[in-house]
């Protein structure tokens, strides 16, 4: 068992850098040693075990088997995509920087891009920057996962963000090397060098590239990535794919692949801009010393262990209890919040109620291509004033509310919505980053903890360069939020060792890692498993030909109308029951769709005992 003593030794940082450790996974999906047990941990443990996970983002270069983060030629390629950009930058007419993705890698590039046009902005230059994510702008708030399955639609969208353009710098981004959406727009760049040149970021090795046939193509993801390595070799696409280890929870590249994406992309643009805006050379130094700042803010940020415990305790109780975990932020830490709140239901299978993020400006803040998306509906609600009006008025003390903000926000804003939250409730906390000796804003901040059940400050030296500073706490809140958010849906039982299993099969990857995970945790050969999953997604005990015969996007079409399809396919592979037995032995459950301790029951204790919930004994927190 987990307890409370867990430490991680080196073996277990390094074990999955082993040939031998799931040869058959890429490193994006394979399980991490070090949270197997992450399910039955107490929340502390939970927070240091995410902590020793992030740090794998900075390990260095051990063998030949895995380019790293700051390894020599992740560093090289780097320094040359930055020079790309600051051509583009010289030299903005008819040019644009495009970095594309789907779901996090979508989020990301959506805020990455936002805040590098606002620096453009700021200097009185053209925007040079633009983003695509997977499904549109409804994407950024919510599960869009069926477009990313499409490389036409990823190739059509490419095309029309850069209608007229005489230059494009491509930036794909596909954590898994993955994506067919990402796989249908580099191949569009190399179809056409005289404009586009490709670049694509991911955390796979090549070889480990997607090799599976995609809809209406004769390519696949890995044949683009081997075309795209040798035009490497004379600098006409570039590739940046360094290993970062396995995700805390199996294939939820919302982690580390976003907090990597954020980083390296980060430091590529600010290189660039320095070079064009204040004569400061591109070169490996500068580039690493800016990761290895990003390793100080990782270090900075987990020094707050008890204020992180705290924080994922009390969501994790809120979310036992059915009720919500609202995150009210400002600027774009706000938008962060967005982004980890949405991806808790396709991540959690959790309902949009549960985890909801506001911004203050709405979507004045958010300043996206597509503008207000609020006629899609009450989920697409985003200021603090939808939170006044819509969610507030029905708050108790089981749902807490997490204030996010710096010190360069409007501290009496802050003040005064926490004034509103706490008569209604007392369950009221802050995250808060300030720099070190701003004192009039620590005599304001000692009045305001009063109204908060606990405050994680974090103080920062004072920097030298602002925008450094806040792509720093941009990144510490991000890692944050996902604790928050990751530890509360493991209190509340939603994993089984570092797998979600009510995984949702809406696109081929998920599909593929639903059938994976069957064949894990029942034993019955590949076959068998698919033919359950089937089985469940098209609600019958007999596949017919006609379902056969289908292609994997018409099961994940009607998969998407379906819920707990992998637990339904998972009890009648375990006990041989019909569909309608193993539905009905599902909703016996209390509180959960699906949990460990029924798993253990079903399989006839071939598992240990893991995490109980609170229903069957309390919680070990
Ligand atoms: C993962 C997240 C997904 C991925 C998306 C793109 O936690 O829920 O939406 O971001 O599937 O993956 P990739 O590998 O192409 O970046």
């Amino acid at each position: 068992m987990a307890g409370s003593d867990w430490t991680c030794s080196l073996s277990a940082m390094h074990e999955w850098e082993s040939q031998d450790y799931e040869p058959s996974l890429p490193v994006s999906e394979k399980s991490n040693p070090l949270t197997r047990d992450i399910d039955r941990a107490s929340a502390k443990c939970i927070v240091r075990m995410l902590q020793a996970c992030d740090a794998q983002m900075f390990q260095e270069e051990t063998g030949a088997t895995y380019q790293r983060l700051l390894g020599e030629r992740v560093v090289e390629t780097v320094v040359e995509v930055a020079k790309r950009v600051q051509l583009v930058l010289k030299d903005p007419q008819d040019s644009l920087v495009v970095l594309s993705g789907c779901g996090t890698s979508g989020r990301m590039a959506f805020l990455i891009t936002s805040a590098f046009n606002r620096a453009l902005r700021e200097l009185n230059q053209s925007s040079v920057y633009s983003y695509i994510i997977a499904g549109g702008d409804r994407a950024l708030l919510s599960s869009q996962e069926a477009p990313e399955d499409d490389p036409k639609l990823g190739m059509l969208s490419l095309k029309k963000a850069c209608e007229g353009k005489k230059r494009v710098l491509f930036i794909g981004i596909s954590c898994g090397l993955s994506a067919p959406f990402v796989a249908g727009q580099l191949d569009f760049c190399l179809q056409h060098p005289e404009v586009y040149t490709p670049v694509l970021v991911g955390f796979n090795p090549a070889h480990q590239a997607r090799d599976e046939p995609m809809p209406g193509c004769t390519f696949t993801f890995r044949s683009v990535v081997q075309r795209m390595q040798e035009l490497a070799k004379s600098q006409k696409a570039f590739l940046i794919n360094p290993a970062v280890g396995p995700e805390a929870i199996s294939g939820s590249s919302r982690m580390k692949g976003g907090s990597a994406t954020k980083i390296l992309l980060e430091v590529v643009l600010s290189a660039a801009h320095a070079a064009t805006f204040t004569n400061t050379p591109v070169t490996h130094k500068g580039i690493l010393q800016h990761m290895r700042a990003y390793e100080k803010t990782l270090d900075k940020t987990y020094a707050q262990t008890d204020g992180i415990t705290a924080l994922l305790e009390a969501a994790g109780q809120s979310l036992l209890c059915g009720r919500r975990v609202c995150y009210m932020g400002w600027g774009s830490l706000a938008l962060l919040g967005l982004i980890d709140a949405s991806e808790c239901i396709p991540t959690f299978g959790a309902d949009y109620e549960d985890v909801r993020g506001f911004v203050s400006g709405g979507y004045k803040e958010l300043n996206n291509n597509e503008g207000p998306l609020i006629s899609l509906g009450p989920d697409f609600c985003i200021a603090h004033e939808d939170f006044l009006h819509l969610i507030l008025p029905s708050l108790n003390d089981q749902d807490i509310v997490l204030l996010v903000y710096t010190h360069s926000d409007d501290v009496s804003e802050v003040a005064e919505l926490a004034r509103r939250v706490r008569e209604k409730t007392s369950n009221l906390h802050a995250i808060y980053h300030r720099v070190d000796g701003d004192t009039a804003a620590a005599v304001q901040q000692e009045d305001f903890n009063k109204l908060c059940l606990s405050s994680l400050k974090i103080t920062w030296p004072s920097p030298a360069s602002e925008s450094l500073l806040h792509m720093q706490w941009e990144l510490s809140t991000k890692l944050l939020l996902n604790a928050v958010s990751t530890g509360a849906h493991v209190l509340k039982g939603k994993i089984y060792q570092n797998h979600m299993i009510d995984v949702q099969v809406t696109n081929s990857k998920l599909y593929c890692r639903a059938t994976r995970l069957l064949r894990k945790l029942s034993g019955c050969p590949e076959s068998q498993c698919e033919e359950a999953l089937l089985k469940a997604i098209y609600e019958v005990d007999e596949l017919t030909v006609g379902i056969t015969s289908c292609d994997i996007t018409t099961h994940t079409l009607t998969a998407r109308n379906r819920s707990k399809v992998v637990p339904l396919a998972l009890v009648c592979l375990l006990t041989g029951c019909s569909l309608v037995e193993a539905e009905s032995r599902l909703e016996q459950q209390p509180i959960h769709h699906f949990h460990s301790p029924f798993l253990i029951r079903l399989s006839h204790c071939s598992y240990p005992p893991r995490r109980m919930t609170s229903v069957e004994s309390p919680a070990p927190y």
